[in-house]
């Protein structure tokens, strides 16, 4: 029997509105995943929409539980990590990486900072910095394009759509081909939207593509960014495991909007959560 592959989530912890862990480990328990959450904040909801959240730091924390889980020399097939509280859960994010790195772990990064060209309101200048430094360190970034000008420094403006930018943008953010490049939020023709793939294994891009159903909703980057780990855990092929992603999301995209319900509240995934179960790891 193939042994269940252990991820460690180092992501924020928000009670209503569906992002990060309230995604992460629902999603990956589906796709056959043992989740080790490693909580970055605890807030009352996500920063997107609502008012007056709580937010409660939780980097000592994080911290003890890295050296905890470095003692017990957890066997970590991945590190996968998203919205950090302080610049210094990054600092203590890259170390944690370089040290699973050495059991074989792969990394992945979602460099959560923001979306629609704006920063979200939690994040500086310093810990935009820290996220990138943090990057470099991955196997695999997923970052949307407002976060893909933060990595690059040009302006949000300044990212074109057209195939050969955007194709040209995902080299750029691989490092010189060291680290493979999902970049979201992409859309090569109008009422479609999706992901450009840079993939280190075979140093090609290519795209997948949906129907955009029409709304944006929060959570999106979460949802398609834990789908895609899990698939990467099971087997796929970059491309492959971004193409299961992207149609994940807007299955539950087209799901939310059919139902109307308010963006902050993030997508109804979890009537959906059975289509992710059921495929057994490559051998
Ligand atoms: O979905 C990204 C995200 C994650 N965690 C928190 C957020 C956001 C985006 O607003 O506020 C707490």
């Amino acid at each position: 029997m193939t042994r269940t592959p252990l991820t460690a989530a180092i992501h924020d912890l928000s009670g209503f509105g569906r992002c990060s862990l309230t995604i992460v480990l629902p999603v990956l328990s589906a796709m056959g995943v043992q989740c080790c959450p490693m909580p970055t904040a605890c807030l009352s909801t996500h920063t997107g929409g609502f008012d007056g959240n709580t937010f409660l730091d939780l980097t000592d924390a994080l911290s003890g539980a890295m050296d905890h889980y470095r003692r017990l020399n957890l066997p970590f097939d991945a590190v996968y990590t998203g919205f950090m509280g302080s610049a210094r859960q990054m600092a203590l994010s890259a170390d944690f990486l370089r040290w699973a790195r050495t059991g074989g772990a792969l990394s992945i990064v979602d460099p959560v900072m923001g979306d629609n060209g704006r920063l979200y309101r939690t994040y500086t200048p310093e810990m935009c910095a820290g996220m990138a430094a943090l990057s470099a360190e991955a196997d695999v970034i997923v970052p949307n394009r407002t976060e893909a000008a933060l990595l690059l420094n040009v302006p949000y403006d300044h990212l074109d759509q057209s195939e050969a930018a955007l194709r040209q943008t995902a080299e750029a953010l691989s490092l010189d081909g060291r680290r493979s490049v999902v970049l979201t939020g992409v859309s090569l023709t109008p009422g479609q939207t999706g992901a450009a793939c840079f993939d280190r294994d075979t140093a090609a891009v290519t795209f997948v593509q949906t129907d955009f159903v029409g709304r944006a909703f929060h959570g999106t980057g979460d949802l398609f960014a834990s789908v895609l780990t899990g698939a990467l855990l099971q087997g796929d092929p970059l491309p492959r495991a971004a193409q299961r992603a992207a149609k994940f999301v807007r299955d539950c995209a087209a799901r939310t909007a059919a139902e109307d319900l308010p963006p902050r509240e993030g997508v109804d995934f979890e009537p959906l959560l059975g289509r992710l179960t059921g495929k057994r790891r490559e051998p």
